[in-house]
């Protein structure tokens, strides 16, 4: 399909703390939910420090490296594929800022200003672009093929044929 895109695709990742809260979690999963957002896939991970590394390597001179990467491989992460319409803003809007003390200020609605516990440990990740997207789908989901999915079923889901199976999470597209 030429044109421009309805729905957009993002990763993102609950981070340990969110995962081991169930009360948070499900607030959080309800959260996505009534924002409108399908949940096309998700899978509960336990990265070893290598994983996160890699994920984040972009922030290996950052002070704050050891910390998050030794976090994110502490415990279950879950990362996310979702899509919606600016699925990626749209989520970092929900998120809040990075740092999770500040966001209990100025932003104590959102979900690091609820949820968040430390700059580090701030109960969420979300893509910032459509290339950092697809590449971090790719790190966790190697099998899915983010144009593919969207030239697929674009069109079916804004005739409404999706619904949302509240066994496995997950919304499935219909013919
Ligand atoms: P975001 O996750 O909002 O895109 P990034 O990409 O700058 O923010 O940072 C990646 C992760 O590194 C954050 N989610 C957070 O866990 C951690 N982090 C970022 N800044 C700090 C900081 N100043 N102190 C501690 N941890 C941080």
């Amino acid at each position: 399909m030429l044109g421009v895109r309805y729905l957009q695709l993002t990763l993102a990742i609950l981070k340990p703390d969110l995962i081991s809260h169930p009360v948070h979690l499900k607030l959080v999963m309800e959260k996505i939910l009534k924002e409108n957002f399908f949940i096309v896939h998700w899978k509960l991970v336990q990265w070893s420090r290598e994983d996160a590394e890699r994920f984040y390597q972009e922030h290996r001179d950052k002070f704050f490296f050891q910390r998050l990467t030794s976090y994110m491989s502490s415990d279950l992460i879950m990362p996310m594929v979702m899509a919606r319409v600016d699925a990626i803003q749209h989520w970092r809007k929900l998120m809040g800022p990075t740092k999770a003390t500040m966001a209990k200020f100025s932003h104590p609605d959102s979900i690091r200003g609820l949820f968040g516990i430390t700059d580090t440990r701030n109960a969420t990740h979300g893509a910032d672009s459509v290339e950092t997207a697809k590449r971090e789908i790719e790190f966790f989901f190697p099998e899915f093929k983010y144009d593919e999915w969207l030239e697929k079923n674009e069109e079916k889901i804004q005739n409404g044929q999706i619904i949302y199976n509240e066994v496995s999470k997950t919304h499935k597209v219909f013919e």
